[in-house]
């Protein structure tokens, strides 16, 4: 890292303890940074980068809910509204038992920087809670939402903070959550959530978008290099919202999709992920992967193990952070990969990024790749503002198109200050200039 930025990193750290995942993620940032500082004084003279580190303002409260049983459950929640220097707080939530605040405030500090690279006028933040969906009956999931909404709604607004969905969120606890919103301020302010469904305000293709866009993007960026998806072997890790569809469309685009994985193991089916079965399984069913294999002649499950083992010319990291390690990348640029695409937020830790970079392996980082899910979202707030929908296809050109914007502007930053090809410094150095112009031009706020 440049020695201009050690002391705003050393600050980070002192300031927040123990928030290993929220180091990791400002570390990655600031080491692609010191060519900025060094060129403009300015956002050192301003304190950009320690104001950008330190969140708006963070949110914990108490959630207490009734199980089936009639007892009394306590979870922990978050909200961290990171920088609105360039919009609304604009980010997922996630429920999983993983979370806490180091999490949501790495996910929140991504938030900004993705955000400012759709292009679109969104600010970054995160929120999420410790609540575990596994195992949970229907009216369990509905009355935490409406619990977790009870408090969180008088943070909320569509010009205030607009949350949307990430693990354990889907377009189900959208509805919950909209629906207590709704209740409560007795207002159908649609643009206040995003990722609902098209029965009350949502927009065709989000529910696709992160996945699709992914796609798009690994196409523009194996384009590139003169060389296309079709006829490849891909791999995609996780079997939610993100993989099922980055697996379809990378399918539709003639890829060989032969492995997804869940946190129980993986499945391997050579002749191609049956996309319709994976969606039964995991979206109508809410099993687990093995069920996928048990219905499917040929396809084989592996309890635990690595996805990452199974070879691929293609990888899609779409589960968890640092699910993909240094071991894990040998073993993909060993089996001979040419390309992996973050669609899950961190996925790779910085040794399996380092060794991508030394073997040439053509690496986009989640803030671009996976961009498309909230410039949806995006899309979904101007329609919603507008009291218009659009069909299917114009979302999908959208998408299209701004991913298209989101790969140019990361090529054109990269090229500019020293790392051609290199789509983590490119997608860094882009965005923050973005945000920290924005943040100069409105004064010390
Ligand atoms: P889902 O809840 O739909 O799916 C998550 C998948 O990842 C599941 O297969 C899950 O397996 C697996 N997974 C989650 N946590 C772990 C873990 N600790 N260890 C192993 N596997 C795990 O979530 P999404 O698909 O929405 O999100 C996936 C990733 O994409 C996340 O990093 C998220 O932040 C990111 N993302 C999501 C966007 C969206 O629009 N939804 C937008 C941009 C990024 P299991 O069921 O066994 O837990
Ligand atoms: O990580 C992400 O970008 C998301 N979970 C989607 C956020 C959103 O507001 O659509």
């Amino acid at each position: 890292m440049d020695p201009l930025l050690q002391d705003d990193f050393a600050t980070v750290l002192a300031r927040n303890p123990g928030e290993d995942e929220f180091h990791q993620a400002v570390a990655e940032v600031l080491e692609s940074l010191g060519p900025v500082v060094r060129k403009h004084a300015e956002y050192h003279e301003h304190s950009i980068i320690e104001r950008l580190c330190e969140p708006e303002r963070q949110l914990i409260f108490r959630v207490p809910w009734v199980d089936d049983q009639g007892r009394v459950r306590i979870n922990r929640a978050f909200r961290v509204e990171f920088n609105s220097a360039l919009g609304p707080y604009k980010g997922g939530l996630r429920f999983h038992p993983s979370v806490y605040l180091g999490i949501v405030k790495f996910l929140g500090f991504e938030q900004i920087f993705k955000n400012a690279l759709t292009g679109l006028p969104i600010g970054g933040g995160k929120g999420g809670s410790d609540f575990d969906p596994k195992g949970r009956s229907e009216g369990e999931v509905m009355r935490f939402c409406q619990s977790l909404m009870t408090e969180l709604y008088r943070h909320l607004g569509e010009y205030t903070d607009v949350p949307a969905g990430d693990i354990g969120v889907g377009q189900r606890e959208i509805g919950y959550l909209f629906g207590q919103y709704k209740r409560i301020t007795n207002r159908y302010e649609s643009g206040v959530l995003t990722g609902k469904s098209i029965a009350h305000g949502g927009s065709q293709v989000r529910t696709e978008a992160t996945g699709y866009g992914t796609v798009f993007f690994t196409e523009q960026m194996l384009a590139e290099s003169g060389s296309t998806l079709s006829g490849r072997r891909v791999v995609v890790s996780g079997s939610g919202n993100v993989a099922i569809y980055a697996a379809q469309k990378a399918a539709e685009l003639g890829a060989q999709v032969v492995a997804c994985s869940d946190s129980s193991g993986y499945v391997v089916d050579e002749q191609g992920l049956d996309i319709a079965l994976l969606r039964q399984v995991k979206e109508v069913d809410r099993t687990r992967i093995s069920a996928y294999a048990e219905q499917r002649a040929g396809a084989t499950f592996v309890a635990g193990g690595s996805v990452w083992d199974v070879p691929c010319e293609v990888a899609l990291p779409c589960a968890t952070q640092n699910e993909l390690d240094g071991a894990a990348a040998r073993t993909l640029a060993d089996h001979g990969a040419i390309a992996v695409a973050e669609g899950a937020n961190m996925p790779c830790t910085p040794d399996a990024v380092r060794l991508f970079h030394e073997r040439g392996v053509l690496f986009a980082p989640g803030k671009a790749a996976n961009a498309g899910g909230v410039a949806t979202s995006a899309l979904e707030m101007q329609q919603n503002a507008s009291r218009d929908s659009w069909s299917f296809e114009h979302t999908e050109d959208r998408l299209r198109e701004i991913m298209h914007g989101v790969h140019a502007r990361c090529a054109a930053a990269a090229d500019e200050y020293g790392a051609p090809g290199n789509y983590v410094a490119g997608a860094n150095i882009s965005s923050f200039l973005q945000v920290a112009d924005a943040m100069l031009a409105l004064g010390v706020v």
